[in-house]
Formats: structure tokens, sequence, C-alpha cells
């Protein structure tokens, strides 16, 4: 039987095979509620049903933060909470060539785009239904790029219900540009290999402005109901990781918002550049041409190997090592690196609008902290890959795992500074009541906790974080009390991308 990345979106009739099973039978009712919902609100929209469905899951990255962008495996598994995408292709003699965006929460107004594949995304203005026109651009970039024939664009209608929570590091995003991606997908009567659906949701999510690593997509198109799944790189590739029985992995929200698509060139985008930075001058330092070093090396993951013969000689077989002996704690000003360059910034990121807005907003650049968060974190990712599968007992397994996601997380709270005092509270709470480890997770700067617990403890422990955490919120009425399962909930692997016709 072929691998199942190598298989395409599932096409279903049913419920069943997403919404059930582990999942149980309450889980099975509250989709077809939604999906009940979704159709009327069509119907009442747009004067006529869907022709189909698709559902993407958000995820939960366990371990290997900030590091896909750099080329190193991650390993997410997809939660239960999701985007479903209820879309109807227009007729071919219809005179309406729009794109409409209806949500069915009123939170998020109709959106209307050209039904034009070419169309520039206006990134300086912000629409939820951007995320929409990722996928489109994208599918059509795809499509083309493979020489099919996709025939005239043609208006689409478009209604969305999503329950992940947006700005949580739950990858709201992904699971939206995945199943606006693969609902047009379906529109068209068109289907690919999970695996190729991936690195095109990649591709499609790039045109938000982020430069993107993968994984959030990757996971939500190839995830299968019961594992974690360790996910590599170039190409993408996903291998199933039973997780220990014993252990839970508790979500809790920060509920400090990150907002990635608006602070990307100070947050996001600067890491990415940051790290690109990093590695031409290791590539540099470690014998390179500094000409040859821009034009070959885009990521850590490229020096690697250099960086290896480097240490090895030193009796030492870790990039960590090389890179604290040939990188500078110092931040570095953009003078510093283009002494070492001979070549101004500008130029080496000439071909990149969003990197050259990185440049512009940033003071310094922290090239030994980044570099050596990514070359630890990638360790680590293995590390606990083969611990999951290791001989140990349940609890030295579970013991052991929570270490690595503390180390994890202080890593990404001091070196790779992606950390926020709300997410930094919250990890402490974790900690202090029970959990084996706590570590945020998605890209920080606010979002979600992700705490390894043991599974008898569940219920307490999320008793006390609401104590400890949630209740002064409440009295702040930051939140409401009866929402606070959508702020605090242990989380089984859900599975992946599927398409739903009824
Ligand atoms: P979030 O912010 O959770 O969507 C982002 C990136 C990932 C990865 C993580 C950090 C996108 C769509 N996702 O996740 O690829 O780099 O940050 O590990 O940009
Ligand atoms: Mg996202």
């Amino acid at each position: 039987m072929a691998k199942h990345e190598e298989l395409p979106i599932p096409i279903y009739s049913t419920l069943e095979p997403v919404y059930g099973g582990d999942a149980g039978g309450s889980q099975v009712e509250e989709a077809q509620l939604r999906f009940d919902n979704l159709k009327s609100k069509f119907l009442q929209v747009f004067g006529h049903p869907p022709q189909l469905y698709a559902r993407s899951p958000g995820r939960v990255n366990l371990i290997g933060e900030h590091i896909d962008y750099e080329g190193y495996s991650v390993l997410p598994m997809a939660i239960r909470q999701d985007t479903i995408v209820a879309i109807r292709k227009r007729d071919v003699g219809d005179s309406e060539k729009l794109l409409k965006i209806a949500n069915v929460s009123d939170k998020y107004s109709l959106c209307i785009y050209p039904a034009d594949p070419k169309q520039d995304i206006d990134l300086k203005n912000h629409k939820w239904g951007h995320y929409f026109l990722c996928g489109y651009k994208g599918y059509y970039e795809y499509v083309e790029s493979k020489g099919l024939d996709v025939g005239v664009p043609l208006g689409l209608d478009v209604m969305v219900d999503g329950t992940v929570p947006t700005g949580s590091g739950l990858s709201s995003s992904a699971a939206f540009v995945c199943s606006s991606t693969i609902a047009i997908m379906g529109a068209c009567d068109v289907n690919f290999p999970k695996k190729e659906v991936a690195q095109l949701t990649c591709e499609c999510e790039r045109h938000i402005g982020t430069q993107s690593g993968g994984m959030d997509q990757a996971i939500s198109v190839m995830a299968q109901s019961g594992f974690a799944e360790l996910i590599d790189f170039n190409p993408v590739r996903a291998t199933d990781v039973r997780l220990p029985a014993g252990g839970s992995f508790v979500i809790a929200n920060s509920l400090a918002e990150s907002q990635k698509a608006i602070t990307a060139a100070t947050n996001y985008n600067n890491r990415v550049v940051e790290c690109r930075l990093a590695a031409i001058v290791l590539g540099i330092k470690l014998g390179m041409k500094p000409q040859e070093a821009i034009s070959k090396v885009k990521t850590l993951s490229d020096v690697e190997e250099l960086c290896l013969s480097f240490s090895g000689s030193r009796g030492s077989s870790d990039p960590v090592v090389a890179v604290k002996e040939l990188l500078s704690e110092e931040p570095y000003t953009t003078d510093d690196i283009e002494k070492i360059t001979e070549e101004d910034l500008q130029s080496i990121f000439v071909n990149s609008p969003s990197s050259l807005d990185v440049l512009k907003a940033a003071k310094h650049f922290k090239l030994f902290q980044r570099a050596s968060h990514v070359y630890s974190e990638a360790k680590r990712v293995h590390a606990f890959k083969d611990t999951v599968s290791s001989n140990l007992s349940e609890e030295d397994i579970l013991k052991k795992l929570g270490n690595l996601m503390n180390e994890s997380h202080n890593s990404c709270s001091i070196l790779y500074e992606c950390s926020c005092p709300e997410l930094e509270e919250l990890v402490k709470v974790c900690r202090d009541n029970g959990a084996l480890g706590a570590r945020l997770t998605g890209a920080g700067w606010g979002g979600c906790v992700v705490a390894l617990v043991k599974e008898s403890i569940v219920p307490q422990f999320i008793l006390n974080l609401k104590e400890q955490f949630y209740q002064s919120r409440f009295d702040k009425e930051v939140i409401n009390k009866n929402d606070l399962g959508l702020y605090v909930f242990a989380s089984k692997p859900s599975s992946g991308a599927a398409i739903f016709k009824f």
C-alpha cells in the first residue's frame, strides 16, 4: 500500500472518519450541527447550497520551534479544532466573476475580491479573507507550474467556520489556508498527493508575507489520527510517532494575542533574516568565499556539515560548539556583518521585500543566540523522537520528554526571545502544578503553552490553572468564565485534512 502521504486528500460522504472513532459520538453530533449551520448560512447568503466542504485542523507543536524554516525536522500533532470551508464554483456562463468569502461568525464581515489569480494581496491593509486569497493564488500558481489546463477562473462562493483560536500559536492561519486551498481544488475537481498539497499550501501561506517554514501546513494536511508526526523537509515527509499513553498534552492559552501577519518585520521574519545572516557568516568563517556563501547558503542546515568538520577537529561534533567559537555573543550591527560579507545587506536580500522590511526595522542582529537555539533545538527534536521509541519505563520516558520540553522553552525564551511575560507566567504555573514539562508552542510572542501532564492528574491540573492563572482574568473580565474550555484543554492527536461531499 502507498504511504499515506502519497495518497490524495481523502473524500468522505459521512463525518465519522474524521469526527468519530476515538473522538466519540458526541463529536460527530457537534460536527453535524456545525455542518448544518454552515449549509444553512451558505444558502441564506448565496441562494444555493455548497458543492462540497474542506476541513483542515490546527496543530500544537510538541517540540522543534523556529527551526522548520532552517530546514530542520519538527514534531507537531493535529488538534481537534479546525477550519471548515464550504464552497461552490459559479457556472461557466455566470457573469459574476468574484470571490465572496463569508464567515458563520459575524465577527468577520464579507470579503469580496475579483476572481483573478494574478491580483496582489493588499498586505498593508490586513483582512481575514486574505488567507483565502493566499490559497487561491497559490493553487493557480501550482497548477500552472504543472502545466495543467485550469480553464478560466470562475467566481467562488465561500463560507467559513473556524474553531481554532486565532493568534494563539495553534495555527488557525494554516488551518484556514489549507482548508481554502483544498476546497478550491475540490471545486475544480482536482486532487494531489498529500505531500504535494503540504508543499503547495506552505507556498500559499507565504503570500500573507510571513516567510513560513512549512510545519503547520504539513501537519494540517498529513496528520493521522492517534499520532504526532515527525515532519522532515526538502522534500516534506511525515513519520507517525505514537505518544506514551500515560501522558497527556494540555494546551493553555496565555491570552496574549500574537498577530504574526502584522508584527512580521520585528518578530517572525526578523528571526528568519537573523538565521540567514548567521548561516552566511558561519559559512564564511568556515572557509567559504563571501560571494559563494551569499549565493549558496540559505539556512543554518546548509552549513551544518561545515560546522561539524570544524568542531570535529576539536573532538566534538556539535554545531553549537562551532557557533560558540565562531560567532560573537555581542549583537552584530549592520556594519559588523557587512565587513564580513563584503556586500551590503540590502543587496543580499534584494529579492525579498519582506526581508528588506526587516532590515529597515532592525537595529542589530543576534546571530550567536539565534544559531545556538536552532542547532540545539534541532537535536532536541530527535532526542524526543528517540525517547518515545526507547525501551525506558513509561515513567522515565515521560520525565525525559518533559525535560526536553523545558529545555526547548528556555532556549526559545532566552536565546530566541520569542516569549512574553504572560507565556512565562503560564509556563511557571504549569510547572508548579506538576507538569513534567511546559513550553510555548508556535511562533510565540503570545499564544499558547503546551504542557506534558500525567493523564491521571489532568482534571486537577486544569482546575489549578483556572485558579492560579485564569481566575484573575475572569475577575478583570478579560475572558468569560463559561469559555474556559476554549482556553485550556487536553488534546489528543486528530486527523488531517479531508473533503466532504454529502
Ligand atoms: P504559528 O505562528 O503558530 O502559525 C509559525 C510558523 C511555523 C513555524 C513556527 C515556529 C507560519 C504559518 N507558521 O507558526 O512554520 O516556523 O512559527 O516554530 O508562519
Ligand atoms: Mg500561523
